[in-house]
């Protein structure tokens, strides 16, 4: 081709000759395999009660999975998982961003499977973004636990309401549990909601925290602080030991104006470092005691009979909820009325009526 710009006396830039690109388009596209057909409910749950990862796994995609006919299969396999499920410690893990929950869960983890056993870590997670970061950063701060066998690790089921994320993890606990896995971590960010979430499935509660700058206090929230079972400070190396210890202090003064908890038992305050392997086992002799505790006085069971009761009323509220903004119908009439409210030509609560009204009609006359 004719390269004006080549010639000795063109002052602006020069083109080489290139190198032929890539097609954009790759062409063993239509090569690819085609992906494998739904595998029969009863041969899951023959795999995951052996104990096969594989088969485990598949069972948990298919229960993250948006798909009808994956749904089917997913209620399925756990309706048959339901026997076998229910013995295991559901450990809940919570701190914000940085606190070391990832670094803290690889050696807990560690501790742990050298009695025995097997650990699945799960998380709870409602925000994509942070969802691809964790995946990433999970896999390399649990650097131990990830090449172990007895070991399986799940991320957050992906983004969607906090309340469709949950329940897929709580149903992705009874499928583990019905694979043999002893001992269920469900971690997630200590900022907003899913922390109830998390409590809302699991036996203890633990929550990290960092020694700040005096003001430790204040940032947390009173309601996690109420739920944890137990408050563990991190990074109690080097020259932080003693700020470590004074904010440890501040926290058991400040749980002491707290009224009892339902379990009777009394949330403990200890110190350790997860980077350091520091402090470890003590955080896991204060675990084995409060579950010695809860499981003498009946708690154990009753927390699991009201969370039991819980999950029953959120899928409901889930399912009703999906079934109205899923209505084609609904969805249009709300768009309209959506217009009118933003125009001011409308009230908000008529025009909730009106779409609600609507909406009980159409299922009468079903
Ligand atoms: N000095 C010290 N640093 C630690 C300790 N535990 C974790 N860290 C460091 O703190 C940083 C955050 O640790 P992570 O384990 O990724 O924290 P995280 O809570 O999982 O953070 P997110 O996944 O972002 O929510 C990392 O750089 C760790 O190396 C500890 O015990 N001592
Ligand atoms: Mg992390």
């Amino acid at each position: 081709m004719e390269h004006p710009e080549n010639d000795s006396k063109y002052t602006g830039l020069t083109v080489n000759s290139g190198v032929a690109q890539p097609p954009s388009v790759n062409p063993y596209l239509n090569l690819r395999p085609r992906r494998k057909p739904l595998p029969p409910p009863s041969e899951l749950v023959e795999g995951i009660v052996k104990g096969d990862i594989t088969a485990l796994a598949r069972a948990v995609t298919l229960v993250e999975s948006m798909q009808p006919a994956h749904q089917a299969v997913a209620q399925e396999v756990i309706e048959k998982c339901l026997p076998h499920s229910g013995n295991s410690r559901r450990i809940g893990i919570t701190g914000v961003p940085g606190a070391g929950k990832s670094t803290s869960i690889d050696e807990f983890g560690m501790h742990i499977l050298k009695r025995g056993g097997k650990l699945a870590v799960l998380a709870i997670d409602p925000s994509s973004e942070r969802t691809k970061g964790s995946i990433l950063g999970d896999k390399t701060r649990m650097e131990k636990l990830s090449v172990q066998n007895d070991v399986f690790i799940r991320p957050s089921p992906s983004a969607g309401s906090l309340g469709g994320v949950a329940r897929k993890t709580r149903e992705t606990i009874v499928l583990c549990e019905a694979a043999g896995f002893d001992n269920i971590f469900v971690e997630t960010v200590g900022v907003g909601q899913s922390e109830t979430a998390v409590h809302s499935m699991v036996d203890f509660f633990l929550l990290i925290q960092l020694a700040g700058t005096g003001d430790e206090l204040q940032g947390i929230k009173r309601g996690i602080m109420e739920m944890a079972d137990g408050i563990v400070i991190n990074k109690c190396d080097g020259d932080n030991v003693d700020r470590a210890k004074l904010a440890a202090a501040q926290f058991r003064s400040a749980l002491m104006l707290f009224p009892p908890t339902e379990s009777g038992w009394t949330p403990e305050v200890l110190c350790y470092s997860g980077y350091y392997g520091l402090g470890i086992a003590e955080v896991w002799d204060m675990i084995d005691r409060y579950f010695e505790f809860v499981q003498g006085n009946g708690y154990f069971d009753e927390r699991r009979r009201k969370q039991a009761r819980y999950w029953m009323y959120e899928t409901i509220n889930e399912q009703l909820r999906n079934n109205f903004y899923q209505n084609p119908d609904v969805q249009e009439l709300l768009l309209a009325k959506e217009q009118r409210v933003l125009s001011n030509e409308l009230s908000s609560f008529i025009a909730a009526r009106d779409v609600t009204d609507f909406y009980f009609k159409m299922k009468n006359e079903k």
